[in-house]
């Protein structure tokens, strides 16, 4: 027997629009989830999207032979800028499959670890601006760490140099960037009607996206005509033959993927590092626990690559940030049948959203106990990760899941732990306002909101 999916009422035609604080929908939503429990659902014109937030239901939606991702309301439209890129292709669509079997191996461990030189530059770079800010001066956490993300994307990507931490304003191509997104979200909650008669807005969009493709393409033309031997995402993509299909990518594609890089690789991994920071500094013995690591495998000479695989507890911090601050708070699929039923009594049908609500199933008493929205990164130590992770399946899903999960987490992970690593051998860090108190800030990622810390030298050097 089957039953219905509860929710809030809502109205004729609009449905549920306004059970959502558009400003801050992770909030409105987990609010619902409170109420609700399990599962809930809303209604927007033209969509039907329910919410899953318990472990069980999102282990059964990774069934990827019942449901698929699908690529709608802010993603849907990122593909005016990016095409079928990865990250907004459809499955079925050829080129997703072309770029996936030809990326894989240049987002393997291998080729990861050789960029490790340059994404410690940028790191280094960081470490040399904070010194010189000096012990008061309060650092805005999340803008500097989007800084080094996107810096070191584009260098290891592409070869680029954005050099964001000394200028105020960012490199056209960034806000850009910036811009459309924002857009793209504001796009996906308006009638399409409305954006119509937004004339500026529009003309705005499509030009901020001539920018970003006109920008990689100059990267793209520069590389063709001086080729390099540099081991980096383009090469893999100007030389890379699909063994499936024979085919390469063709230029379209490579400035589509390139352009995702970016898109999909700055924002989460920069909210990883400031909720992380965010956490370690409200929580004292962690913090201790996590400098001493360093301490006792770097001490004070140069991080070097070795290091990485020796900081158990640096990356427990990081799964656990992940866990209770996922950046992207949901993931949605469909049901690849009508009429699917989900949990043993819930119907479900192939034109409906189900959207898994990580922020509130990562945070299951089922899979974490009774104190599962607290953040202690004890529990996340490789044992113990691993041990839930065969009791509790997909109880952490924070990269997503299957064939469509994230092709840049070796990046981001290498990456993550290299400036935790950095900042904490080089300085004590202290929170600006002790009062603080976690905010959140919303586009398509999630991240701590008017977070600052102040960066005291440790050893008087950097
Ligand atoms: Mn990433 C897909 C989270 C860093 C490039 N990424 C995904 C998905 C999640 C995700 C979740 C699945 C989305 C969906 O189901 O619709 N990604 C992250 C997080 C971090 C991250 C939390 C950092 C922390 N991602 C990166 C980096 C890059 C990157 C860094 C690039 C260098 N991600 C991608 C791409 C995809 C993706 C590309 C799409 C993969 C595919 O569908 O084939």
């Amino acid at each position: 027997t089957t039953i219905p999916i509860p929710g809030p009422p809502g109205l004729p035609f609009l449905g549920n629009m306004f059970d959502l604080d558009m400003s801050f929908m992770l909030g409105s939503q987990m609010d619902l989830a409170a109420k609700y429990g399990e599962i809930f659902t809303l209604r927007f014109p033209g969509q039907v999207m329910h919410f899953i937030c318990t472990q069980a239901l999102v282990h059964e939606v990774c069934d990827e032979k019942r449901f698929k991702k699908i690529v709608s309301g802010a993603l849907h439209e990122i593909r005016n800028g990016v095409h079928d890129g990865l990250f907004t292709a459809q499955l079925e669509e050829p080129n997703w499959g072309i770029a996936h079997r030809v990326l894989m191996p240049a987002f393997g461990p291998m080729s990861i670890q050789a960029m490790f030189p340059e994404m410690h530059e940028i790191a280094s770079q960081l470490a040399l601006k904070w010194a010189r800010h000096g012990p008061t001066t309060p650092i805005m956490v999340t803008e500097d760490f989007t800084r080094l993300t996107l810096d070191t994307l584009a260098l290891c990507s592409m070869n680029f140099r954005f050099n964001s931490y000394y200028h105020d304003e960012m490199h056209p191509f960034i806000t850009a960037m910036g811009d459309f997104l924002t857009e793209s979200g504001g796009r996906s909650m308006r009638p399409p009607l409305a954006t119509k008669v937004m004339r500026k807005t529009t003309n705005k969009y499509w030009n901020d996206i001539k920018i970003l493709r006109e920008t990689a393409e100059a990267v793209l033309k520069s590389r063709k005509e001086h080729p390099s031997d540099r081991k980096d995402l383009m090469t893999a993509m100007l030389d890379g033959v699909d063994p499936k299909t024979g085919q390469k990518l063709s230029d379209a594609s490579i400035i589509d993927n390139l352009i995702t890089f970016l898109i999909a690789g700055h924002e989460t991994t920069s909210g990883l590092l400031s909720f992380a920071f965010y956490q370690l500094l409200k929580r004292p013995e962690a913090y201790r626990r996590a400098q001493k690591e360093v301490d006792d495998v770097v001490g004070t000479g140069t991080i070097r690559i070795e290091h990485m695989k020796k900081l158990p507890y640096i990356s427990a911090i990081l799964r656990e940030t992940l866990r209770v601050c996922p950046t992207i708070s949901l993931t949605a699929v469909n049901p690849i049948e009508d009429g699917t039923i989900l949990g043993g009594k819930y119907v479900v049908n192939k034109n409906e959203t189900i959207a898994l609500f990580l922020a509130k199933s990562q945070v299951d008493p089922v899979a974490f106990g009774d104190d599962a929205d607290q953040w202690i990164p004890e529990r996340m130590l490789d044992e113990a990760f691993e041990k839930r992770n065969r009791e509790f399946p997909d109880n952490w899903k924070p990269f997503g899941n299957g064939l469509r999960g994230c092709i840049g987490r070796p990046f981001a992970w290498q990456e993550s732990l290299l400036v935790m690593a950095v900042l904490l051998q080089n300085f004590n860090f202290v929170m600006h306002d002790p009062n603080y108190t976690l905010q959140y800030h919303q586009t398509l990622t999630t991240k701590p909101k008017d977070f600052y810390m102040r960066a005291i030298l440790r050893h008087g050097q950097s």
